[in-house]
């Protein structure tokens, strides 16, 4: 029998569509500014977004290393959420890389961070401390359940963050997830921002790559920097032509992914030995806590039952709902659930 896998909206596949445009796709050098199908990718983004440019990078760590090193020089200080992506799984590559230090703000359950904690974080001139040189948010917030940020928590922040002309980045994964799941279009949750990154290979399920958008001259800065981190690609329409499809064929299905993950966090709310909460979940991202148990070992026997599930801390399961996951597989990955905890 087929796995359920709910480990991430990574494992997703390219759709046949994909697979054709893929075939298809007219290519050239990329680096050489040459690909024709990358320009009108990045084209295509940047418009989505509101943005003036884009950058296709390899993926939303390379994105979201390049945005830092772009923002922030060596010993500059950047502002970030205690369970963001970028302080957690990224592998220090900012400050391993970058020489760059970060400065761990408070993540309430929602995925924000509270103004006056940002506001607190900013350093003042001062020979003893880094500048403060960016603040990054996460949309929608991966640690923190799939919580969609608002277009007005998003917009305060980014007045925060122009009082003390502090350029902000917005790591936005799965920003699609958050607008789908607002009802508001994409720009609201953008606007302001210096940057946005988000991905192809989540839950759009283009089989690679990351767009990096904001302004002509951030990313006439970005392109170089892709290149010294390598992520200068040849022939990249290969994996743009299917970011395309992601993007014109991909993003209003994600309702039914949350729709998805909403039915089996009912399903499972009442089970003994877990704690869920189905009010929590917005968008993709179930998050399950372990109440009698590690996180490893219900992971285990889980798996052990045909459904995968991801970890995230030692108690904490994650369930996240896709492309290939249909209603039928969600029920029935209900009922495995039930009889490995009953
Ligand atoms: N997240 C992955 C794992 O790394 C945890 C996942 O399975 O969810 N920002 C956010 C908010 C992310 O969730 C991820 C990937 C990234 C950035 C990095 O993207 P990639 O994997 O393309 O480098």
């Amino acid at each position: 029998m087929r796995p359920i896998d709910l480990r991430s909206d990574t494992v997703t596949l390219p759709t046949p569509e994909m697979r054709e445009a893929i075939f298809r796709a007219e290519v050239g050098d990329d680096v050489m500014g040459e690909d024709p199908t990358v320009n009108k990718l990045e084209e295509m983004a940047a418009e989505r977004l509101g943005k003036e440019a884009a950058l296709l990078t390899v993926s939303g760590t390379m994105s979201n290393l390049i945005a830092v090193l772009c923002h922030c020089q060596r010993g500059d200080e950047f502002i970030v959420g205690t369970e963001a992506h970028i302080l957690l799984y990224e592998a220090g590559g900012s400050a391993g890389l970058g020489g760059v230090h970060h400065r761990a703000v408070a993540n309430a359950p929602d995925g924000t961070m509270s103004l006056a904690d940002i506001e607190e974080a900013i350093r003042v001139p001062n020979i003893h401390f880094p500048r403060t040189r960016l603040i990054c948010l996460e949309n929608t917030h991966n640690r923190c359940g799939g919580e969609a940020l608002t277009p007005e928590y998003t917009a305060s922040v980014f007045d925060l963050a122009r009082r003390y002309a502090i350029p902000l980045h917005l790591d936005g994964a799965r920003i699609f997830n958050a607008a789908v799941a607002l009802g508001v279009d994409v720009k609201e949750l953008t606007t302001g921002a210096d940057s946005v990154g988000f991905c192809l290979s989540k839950g759009l399920s283009a089989p690679v790559g990351s767009l990096l958008c904001g302004s002509g001259d951030f990313i006439e800065r970005a392109r170089r920097l892709r290149k010294m981190v390598g992520g200068g690609m040849r022939q990249a329409g290969i994996i743009a032509a299917a970011g395309i499809v992601a993007l014109e064929t991909m993003v209003d299905r994600l309702a039914d992914d949350h729709a998805n993950a909403r039915l089996l966090a009912e399903g499972i709310q009442e089970l003994p030995g877990i704690a869920v909460d189905p009010g929590r979940v917005q968008t993709n991202i179930v998050l399950v806590e372990a109440t009698d148990s590690l996180a490893t070992d219900l992971q285990a026997r889980l798996a052990a039952a045909g459904v995968k599930a991801s970890t995230m801390g030692r108690r904490t399961l994650r369930f996240v709902t896709h492309y290939g996951i249909e209603r039928a597989d969600v029920e029935e990955a209900i009922a495995i659930i039930r009889q490995v905890l009953s």
